[in-house]
């Protein structure tokens, strides 16, 4: 009862607005992390086009397509949009609008979702399994059968939809024969790679347990984990869905939150034709950047910057140099930058100080920011873990990488 009574005052405080949300979230343990309702806040934006550029480093995530720079939180919102736009073009194909008809069902046990659009359907399912104590309960989407501490989920007070990303998109197709629900309606050679087809399903079970009422899951406060190809997929879920309040990628790589320009110059990381060609998750048009990340009309510390200011806990291994956790720590160090000017630093916790080198253990250094992150951003209580722990052994320094500066937005 206390939760919903949150949630409900403090929906009627933030009406959809990206400012009034980034206030919310500035004062130290305040007020709950609401994410926006809509899956696409900023479909209204106008969207410029920055033509070719080629960058050695970063882009500025604060300078606009027109060439003028970002100057209030609020300018985010249309920001963001443009990095979406850009970031579907160039690296994970397109995510369609919400699809025409959206229905299915939820029980303490499972969930449907059936879907249809342009004409043709597909449907899928995935798991529940709900934790301890009365419901309704927000819960954490996890990827596929490993990685993610399940239990340290549920012990914070979270449900587990435990979802099979290759029933929506599989792998082992060519890029012209694609594979899975999504396919079944856009069609196998739809551009759209793995990632982004896995957010779609994402966003499809988000919307069915919006629709369910909420009496065994609430759709405040879900979250999204998975480790390794399950990570890169996590973190293309969180960003390109504004409904997902807490985004959780385990030691995703090369194609995951890894700085694509960075990866290509760190010694034995995932190169970008590898993460191209092993499987089809990135989409087909960034077949034109593997040798010219530079090219890249983005790179990844912006896609940490379309989740802000929500919350995001990257999690790296620093001890597998295929895992490229340098470039992950590089790619946070820039979108921390984002939270910082957004007035919600505290939000983004990136992680690769562990002993385990085990890929997709589950760590006991993770268990304390994991069950924060949960409690702050899906229950909304007590505080977000708010760190940069980063292994000296995969230590990226954002200065060598950017040219810009971080400005200070007007509220
Ligand atoms: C880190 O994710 C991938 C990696 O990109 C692949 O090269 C490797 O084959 O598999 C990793 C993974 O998903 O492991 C479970």
């Amino acid at each position: 009862v206390w939760v919903a009574t949150v949630f409900v005052a403090a929906a009627s405080l933030t009406v959809t607005t990206f400012t009034a949300q980034a206030d919310t979230t500035g004062a130290a343990g305040a007020a709950v992390q609401l994410a926006p309702a809509d899956e696409h806040d900023g479909a209204d934006c106008e969207v410029g086009s920055p033509g070719s550029t080629s960058n050695s480093r970063l882009p500025d995530p604060f300078t606009k397509a027109d060439g003028s720079r970002v100057s209030a939180k609020s300018d985010w919102r249309c920001r963001r949009a443009e990095i979406k736009e850009l970031a579907e073009g160039s690296v994970y194909g397109n995510k369609p609008d919400k699809p025409e008809s959206v229905t299915g069902s939820v029980s303490s046990s499972s969930i449907s979702v059936n879907v249809s659009d342009q004409g043709k359907s597909a449907g899928f399912s995935a798991s529940v399994d709900l934790p301890s104590g009365s419901g309704p309960f927000p819960a954490v989407i996890v990827y596929g059968g490993f990685g993610a501490d399940t239990a340290a989920i549920k012990a914070a007070g979270a449900a587990v939809i435990s979802y099979d990303p290759f029933a929506v998109g599989k792998e082992g197709t060519p890029r012209n024969n694609k594979q899975g629900a999504y396919y079944s309606i856009y069609g196998g050679s739809s551009d759209t790679g793995l990632l982004m087809a896995w957010a779609w399903g994402v966003s499809r079970i988000i919307d069915v347990i919006e629709q369910s009422g909420g009496s065994v899951l609430s759709a405040e406060g879900t979250g999204v984990t998975g480790c390794s190809r399950y990570g890169k997929g996590a973190f293309v879920a969180g960003a390109f869905d504004q409904r997902v309040a807490l985004t959780m990628p385990i030691e995703s790589g090369s194609g995951g939150v890894g700085a694509f320009r960075s990866i290509a110059s760190e010694s034995g990381a995932q190169p970008l034709s590898s993460a191209y060609g092993e499987q089809p998750w990135l989409g087909d048009p960034f077949g034109s950047y593997t040798g010219n990340p530079a090219g890249l009309p983005v790179d990844t510390h912006e896609i940490v910057g379309m989740i802000a200011p929500r919350g995001l806990l990257i999690m790296d291994n620093p001890h597998i140099d295929w895992l490229g956790a340098k470039s992950g720590s590089v790619a946070a160090l820039g979108g921390a930058e984002i939270y910082k000017a957004l007035g919600a630093g505290e939000n983004i916790t990136y992680w690769s100080d562990v002993q385990d080198g085990t890929h997709c253990a589950n760590r006991s250094e993770w268990r304390g920011p994991i069950t924060q992150s949960i409690q702050k951003f899906m229950l909304g209580s007590g505080t977000a873990p708010g760190q940069f722990r980063i292994s000296g052994k995969k230590a990226g320094n954002l200065a060598e990488w950017r040219n810009w500066q971080t400005p200070t937005l007007t509220d």
